[in-house]
């Protein structure tokens, strides 16, 4: 299937000021040093600048190459910048470079290859981007140490909750090693990704099978293909893999003979495939196998596991994601929202180094709005990753325009109120409040084996945001969704201004059109897509609004679940306050009467309409001024953008009128502004 580069594509020449006189690269890199990512980075110059200006850049290698000495020499003399080059300078961060233009080129210094491949991509960014390249002194360090992507891909194909195609890592059970590999590398480390899990967390029939000989050498091929590109490979792994191969009756964590399976497995696997970097595990969650089945912690289950694979340098990423999902909706005591708390919070300090627990952004499940998960805050000893969901699965499926990234950005400045200070999620999660390395942030992934990877052609701001997010969180979500605009659109004040409005008033526009203030959910059970008020009200899901006829939302103050007082003081007190927590929010924490008025001055009844209509105008206005972008864009992408346009606002329209029709049926307070309610 043909592919689209998204923002790496370097077909047109662009303006950018000294790009053009760029002539050649001088690799001052000894040839034992030369990895793949090395090899690679040239290769990316090469093409970036062919495509860009025009300019094959020749290849110097100082003491090597053939190439013509008093040439280059006699080119280096000229005015101008003749040349890049690329050196290997100790004493430098892991994975950080300075990128800066000197007297006749421009120089990217790095203590490791990846850091040279980061720099190298910036400045096919600066390049692409149209920024002089003649004054450049930028010295970046990743912030987050792990900048993961979790594919939810199964093995016949299909994604979980994927929304652009099919896998283009596995197909028919098998491992695909394609072109596509190849680009899909080179777009996530480009954005700085330096991890890959390439399978769906619910481990199930073939992928139980990935760590054994029927598929290693090509989960191999597959792992060299992504470190050349600076990108550790991961997999998830099915918790009760020794029996479901048909090799133990027990997955106990504590059993020797299940010990002795894994110690022997890890070491099987990770011979054959070296650049592993181990393994993510959903574990005792929504059917999936865990210690619980035989009265074991997790710590105990991901322990045993971490022992294992620690000999190999191998990570043990384990998920907090667990609750009960067959809880009874006329149970008021039992909280999903508490249930990742519960059981993680008691182990802190238990696990070994090599583990690192990864936490979803709030405590449901990626809804529009939820206050950020309490395990921020609340381990002090313990690895953790940020997980956040790129893939669209309650925020519109990529058929909708949702920019997710002002909400991680939000996420991430939380204070958490663990220390004094250095203690915003951020913090936690870049290791600088407690000092740890196996940590940073996760995203599921959003991409597929559609023409333009993301389905929505606008989608792809949320896979290249998000990299460039974890590597740089100091970058306004504005800044980012203009590098990206600039990377994908090119340089046209009309299309940025445009798409920039479009992006940043997206995630505000799908907030107001569904479920409100912070409540979540009203979506169609299982698929997840549209309205569906009391679609998850009677379920067994946990996840409930109780909505009546005087009021709505779930009581998880002290008086209610208690859920409130999880956070660290004052946010204990602010959230279990319903006079101070903040009106996004009110819903998650309190139950309200429709006639309260909100601290916006609007009482929650007319806070509901009010922004039902607007989050549709919203939608049209974006539509309005993207329609004036006709004659201006590459025709397929405008089109493919005006096709899910075009389905956005009709479904919005829908959630407006069934959201305010519910809530007026229910409450039968009419709209003081006297607008069409059914
Ligand atoms: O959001 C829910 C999804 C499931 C998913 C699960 C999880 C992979 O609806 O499809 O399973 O979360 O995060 O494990």
């Amino acid at each position: 299937m043909k592919f689209e580069q998204a923002w790496l594509d370097y077909t047109g020449k662009v303006f950018c000021d000294g790009a053009d006189e760029i002539s050649y690269i001088h690799l001052e890199i000894q040839e034992k040093e030369q990895d793949e990512v090395i090899k690679n980075s040239v290769k990316e110059l090469q093409n970036a600048f062919a495509g860009l200006t025009g300019h094959k850049l020749t290849l110097h290698e100082e003491g090597l190459s053939g190439g013509d000495e008093a040439a280059y020499t006699a080119a280096d003399a000229g005015a101008g910048l003749h040349k890049i080059r690329l050196v290997l300078q100790k004493g430098m961060p892991a994975e950080s470079y300075r990128l800066y233009t000197e007297e006749n080129g421009i120089t990217i210094e790095a203590s490791d290859s990846r850091g040279i491949l980061y720099g190298a991509f910036d400045l096919i960014r600066q390049v692409k981007t149209g920024n002089s390249i003649k004054d450049l002194d930028r010295t970046k360090s990743p912030v987050m140490p792990m900048r993961m992507l979790n594919h939810w891909d199964n093995m016949d194909g299909s994604i979980e909750r994927g929304y652009s195609g099919e896998s283009f890592f596995f197909e028919n059970n098998t491992i695909l090693v394609n072109d596509r590999t190849d680009t899909y590398a080179r777009l996530a480390a480009s954005v700085g990704i330096n991890a890959v899990v390439i399978n769906n967390v619910n481990v199930k029939d073939a992928a139980t099978w990935l760590i054994t000989e029927r598929y290693l050498d090509k989960v191999k091929e597959l792992s060299d293909v992504l470190a050349g590109y600076g990108i550790q490979m991961y997999m998830s792994l099915n918790y009760a893999a020794p029996v479901e191969l048909g090799e133990l009756d027990s997955a106990d964590p504590l059993s020797e003979d299940v010990r002795g399976w894994w110690k022997r497995r890890m070491e099987f696997v990770f011979r054959k495939v070296p650049n592993l970097g181990g393994f993510l595990i959903k574990a005792d969650s929504e059917g999936r196998p865990g210690p619980f089945t035989y009265g074991r912690t997790h710590a105990d289950g991901a322990n045993m596991l971490a022992e294992a694979a620690a000999p190999y340098g191998g990570n043990i990423i384990w998920r907090c994601f667990v609750y009960n999902c067959q809880q009874d909706w006329r149970d008021y005591k039992t909280d999903r929202a508490r249930s990742g708390y519960d059981n993680f919070q008691g182990l802190d300090g238990k696990f070994l180094d090599n583990v690192v627990l990864q936490i979803k952004n709030g405590p449901m499940d990626f809804q529009v709005r939820e206050p950020v998960h309490p395990l921020f805050g609340g381990l002090k000893q313990t690895n953790q990753i940020l997980e956040v969901q790129i893939a669209q699965e309650y925020t519109g499926q990529q058929r909708h325009l949702c920019y997710l990234i002002p909400m991680f950005q939000e996420i991430l400045k939380f204070r958490t109120y663990i220390k004094e200070e250095n203690d915003t999620v951020e913090d936690i999660v870049s290791g600088r409040t407690f000092r740890q390395h196996n940590c940073g942030m996760a995203a599921v992934a959003n991409t597929g084996n559609d023409v333009n990877w993301t389905g929505h052609d606008m989608a792809a701001a949320n896979l290249y945001g998000f990299g460039r997010l974890a590597f740089e969180p100091e970058l306004s979500a504005e800044e980012i969704a203009r590098e990206w605009i600039f990377m994908t659109f090119g340089k046209d004040s009309q299309i940025e201004e445009t798409l920039l409005f479009m992006l940043m008033s997206s995630w505000p526009a799908y907030e107001k059109y569904t479920s409100p203030l912070g409540i979540g959910w009203m979506v169609n059970p299982n698929y997840h897509y549209g309205p569906s008020v009391d679609g998850y009200e009677y379920s067994r899901w946990g996840t409930y609004h109780r909505a009546d006829h005087m009021g709505i939302g779930v009581d998880r103050s002290h008086e209610g679940t208690g859920y409130a007082l999880l956070y660290n003081e004052p946010n204990a007190s602010v959230y279990d306050d319903k006079r101070r927590c903040p009106d996004e929010l009110l819903l998650f924490f309190h139950h309200i009467p429709y006639t309260w008025m909100l601290r916006s001055g609007k009482t929650v009844i007319q806070h509901i309409y009010d922004t039902h209509f607007e989050g549709v105008e919203m939608v049209d206005e974006m539509i309005e001024r993207f329609m004036k972008l006709q004659d201006k864009m590459d025709k397929v992408k405008y089109r493919r953008i005006v096709e899910r346009f075009m389905e956005q606002k009709e479904n919005a329209e829908e959630w407006r009128d069934q959201i305010n029709a519910y809530f007026y049926r229910k409450s039968g307070i009419s709209d003081e502004k006297g607008r069409d309610i059914y």
